[in-house]
């Protein structure tokens, strides 16, 4: 997406630098002194800060009244004072209807809350100390100026209608011309076409100059975001509580999701830690998560971590809702339900709701505007990251700013696993832009910072929307993983709850850089993707909230369990043995045992934007974990050592030759010109017949059939028995078409030959040469084994063992005393 408006103007007023750095309240606070921009409290409040206004006098609460100097942006910040880290939360209330303008309530007291505000506006910050030892905190407000969001400041401009089609991609080779036009592509979509957001007469032409065929999906999606956010306005007001865990009945703003995290973790300490990933967003925010395990302080404890992450993309709301509402199943089934506490029992869980807090944010504040413009905030995407934009478009905050919502980084696409390939982007401004380099971001070097300390055995990442359940690989040319059986088992049965498609990622389109084929293929704990839902980002809340969570109508998961079912299934698979690895042996208390690996990974090779190739990245990832014994024998769930990048392909073994080349016969006659099959049913149909074991194995089939002219336009689907779509043909421009099948179950089938285009009907160019290819299937490839370095340090740090151990999946092996046999020794498949 290029350039399409003019920007608005961000200006800076009022600004003073305190003593600290940060911009203190100018002009609207009356008699100020250096001691204005502290904030002080005896005691604790106890409650949510942007709960209400308290009275100033309220334990925990400090206050500031200020009026608003412009129409624009106010920017509330906390910083911890003389070294007392403490945790205060802020929040900036309307002082007239005593409504939240805006907060925030992290962990620590390194607070952000930033909304928007009219001039003259009269407004209460309030300062709430919630614990820890400091007193005081430093308070600064910044008040920016703007144009109204996304007014052109030059010639008026019509405002344009946003709109989803169906764009039918019948091909692998029309999906990658689809994805070339840089259009914003959603995950909605199967083997034959996917759904795609035009917001402009742009984004119109883009399209029709390409040549492929769509349908309007929703012609108007402005009217539809107004009619969701009313639509959850009057869920919320009619509704006591929701059949969510949390009893939620609408979606949560960021400060609402920190509050809760550290509530939990509060109530219930043992049970539940909330804690701070390392790297802050770009716009300084803390990224939040909380572990949830037995004894849950005690990281070390050698069991198996399920990993659940929400809203790399900003507008995929109900991502971060699946993920909260997954920590309270969790904490509540801890104490209601016996089967779930024995599975959390057994296991650690990890739950980040928002790995991109300055994206949803945006987000989540902007008003529904769901155009799809530059400066509809409601659709934006990435992160804030501004540094690869052009100069022009680095200034202003990410909540207005030139560039609008095309600024920053798609975070799932800057991992470094396949980076830099097909399927994102090199430009700054497009919606898959991959970021400078691999992990230029700091939401996603958090997620890799926490997995590669971890035993992550089992990770979801959520995003919205098209009902799958996506495994690795995401690019069509990497074969699958010798685990595919294991992946695409786990993938089928959690889909069996939700209703959702079960299918390796590439199967929709090509991406690379995302989240699970970085983690799958650097340390082997099995990753899947969420898209949930059919009908948006963010629709209404009771359906894609509530319905898909909790498995009931509309959802695809009614009366199936939902997602909560699924995530269930994973947490299992993170509970049983089977699906990782076991290291088992004996240490003294106190001992610490490490397993350590490193390894570099190319990345793919780097696309430039003129179409040309650089040569790969090497990144080099460093896996630390650590086991500390509590005396005796020990059992540590690890991913197994080598990883899938190396370990091999997954393939068949032949079990006998291919079928031979089959006829397909052309009936007699030529059919009419028909463009609207299957609407219209006008065509040719060619029974077959697919063999089977033990006659023949077939790795594939190819449905052939050629013409003379390009200007002709036939079209070939192949449908099985029961009449379902099985793969298809569907080229423009071409002479031929070529529709496969992998492993093809046995049986009937039928071709379909459809006459799209004649260049002269009256002398039609009638397809022939037609036959069925078969090819054996490719075997399985193997690779290099991999070994973990293991090593033992005693009370008090020395090392007293070194072992390499190599684990397969499923393996237990027996490390021994490895403590006190300080010989290098290798550990091996011994059980
Ligand atoms: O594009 C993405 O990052 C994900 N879809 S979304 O619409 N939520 O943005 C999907 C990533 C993996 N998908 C494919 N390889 N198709
Ligand atoms: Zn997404």
């Amino acid at each position: 997406m290029g350039p399409r408006r003019r920007s608005p103007v961000a200006l800076r007023t009022a600004i003073a630098l305190g003593a600290s750095g940060l911009v203190i309240f100018g002009v609207t606070v009356p008699s100020a002194t250096a001691a204005d921009n502290v904030m002080r409290a005896d005691g604790s409040a106890g409650r949510a800060c942007y709960e209400s206004v308290q009275s100033r006098r309220a334990a925990g609460i400090d206050q500031r009244e200020m009026t608003s100097t412009v129409d624009g942006l106010i920017q509330a910040r906390l910083a911890p004072r003389d070294g007392a880290e403490g945790d205060w939360d802020l929040a900036v209330f309307d002082k007239a209807t005593g409504k939240v303008v805006a907060a925030s309530a992290a962990l620590r007291s390194r607070e952000l809350a930033e909304s928007f505000v009219k001039k003259d506006q009269q407004l209460i910050v309030q300062a709430c100390r919630y614990s820890g030892s400091a007193r005081t905190v430093t308070v600064g407000v910044d008040f920016l100026a703007l144009t109204p969001q996304g007014t052109p400041t030059g010639v008026a401009e019509q405002a344009q209608r946003a709109e989803v089609v169906r764009v039918e991609t019948p091909e692998r080779t029309d999906k990658s011309k689809l994805l070339a036009l840089g259009l914003d592509v959603t995950e909605k979509g199967d083997e034959t076409g996917i759904e795609v957001v035009l917001a402009d007469d742009a984004d119109r032409k883009t399209l029709r100059d390409s040549g492929l065929r769509s349908t309007v999906i929703n012609p108007d999606l402005s009217k539809t975001s107004r009619e969701d956010a009313a639509r959850d306005r009057e869920y919320a007001a009619t509704t006591q509580a929701s059949g969510l865990p949390s009893g939620r009945t609408s979606y949560r703003h960021l400060y609402e999701y920190e509050f809760e995290l550290k509530e939990l973790a509060r109530k219930n300490p043992k049970l539940v830690k909330a804690f701070t990933l390392p790297n802050p967003s770009v716009e300084g925010r803390d990224v939040l998560g909380v572990e949830i395990a037995t004894d849950v302080a005690n990281i070390a404890d050698g069991k198996p971590v399920n990993f659940t992450m929400g809203v790399h993309h900003a507008r995929e709301w109900p991502a971060s809702e699946h993920a909260i509402e997954w920590a309270y199943e969790l904490v509540n089934g801890y104490q209601k339900d016996p089967a779930i506490k024995s599975l959390v029992g057994k296991t650690r869980n990890i739950v980040v709701p928002i790995v991109n807090p300055d994206g949803f944010s945006i987000s989540r504040e902007a008003e529904p505007k769901g155009d799809f413009s530059r400066f509809d905030y409601e659709m934006k995407r990435k992160n804030c990251q501004a540094a690869d934009s052009p100069p022009q478009f680095r200034t202003g905050v990410c909540k207005a700013n030139p560039a609008g919502r095309e600024r920053g980084t798609d975070p799932n696409r800057n991992y470094a696993t396949f980076w830099g390939g097909n399927g994102a982007s090199p430009n700054w401004n497009s919606d898959t832009f991959r970021g400078a380099g691999p992990f230029s971001e700091p939401e996603t070097r958090n997620i890799r910072e926490l997995v590669s300390k971890r035993q992550v055995t089992n990770l979801i990442t959520l995003h919205t929307y098209g009902n799958l359940i996506l495994r690795p690989p995401g690019v069509a040319d990497t074969r699958a993983p010798l685990d595919e059986p294991v992946l695409k088992a786990l993938g089928d049965k959690m889909a069996s709850r939700n209703g959702y498609r079960s299918i390796p990622s590439w199967g929709l389109y090509d991406t690379t850089g995302t989240t699970e084929d970085w983690s799958f293929w650097s340390t082997g704990g099995l990753g899947y993707t969420f898209e949930i839902n059919t009908a948006g980002f963010h629709p209404p809340f009771q359906n894609a909230v509530v319905a898909e969570y909790t498995g009931t109508a509309p959802a695809a998961g009614a009366g199936k369990g939902g997602n909560r079912a699924a995530f269930l299934d994973m947490l299992g698979s993170a509970a049983d043995p089977a699906q990782h690895a076991t290291l088992i042996g004996s240490a003294p208390r106190g001992y610490q045992l490490k397993l350590h690996k490193t390894f570099q990974t190319p990345t793919s090779p780097v696309l430039q934007p003129d179409g040309s190739t650089k040569p790969p990245i090497y990144v080099t990832d460093t896996l630390d974990s650590t086991y500390s014994s509590t005396g005796g024998r020990f059992a540590w769930s690890v991913n197994p050592s080598t990883r899938p990048y190396v370990a091999g392909r997954y393939g068949r073994e032949p079990q006998g030759p291919p079928q031979a080349t089959l006829p397909l016969a052309n009936p007699a006659g030529v059919p009419a010109e028909n463009t609207q099959y299957p609407g219209n049913p006008v065509a040719e149909s060619m029974p077959f017949t697919i063999k089977g074991l033990p006659e023949v194995d077939n790795g594939r089939f190819d449905v052939v059939v050629e013409w003379a002219s390009t200007d002709t336009d036939w079209d070939l689907y192949v449908y099985n028995a029961a009449g379902e779509l099985v793969t298809s043909s569907a080229a423009g421009g071409t002479k031929s078409e070529r529709a496969t099948l992998f492993d093809p179950p046995p049986g009937n089938y039928t071709a379909v030959m459809v006459n799209y285009d004649q260049v002269d009907p009256a002398n039609p160019d009638d397809w022939g040469n037609g036959r069925i290819e078969f090819a054996p299937p490719i075997p399985p490839t193997y690779g290099t084994k991999e070994a973990y370095t293991l090593t033992c340090t005693n009370r008090i740090g020395r090392l007293v063992g070194i072992a390499d151990v190599f684990a397969d999946r499923g393996q237990t092996v027996d490390v021994g005393e490895v403590c006190t046999n300080s010989a290098r020794a290798t550990k091996d498949r011994r059980r």
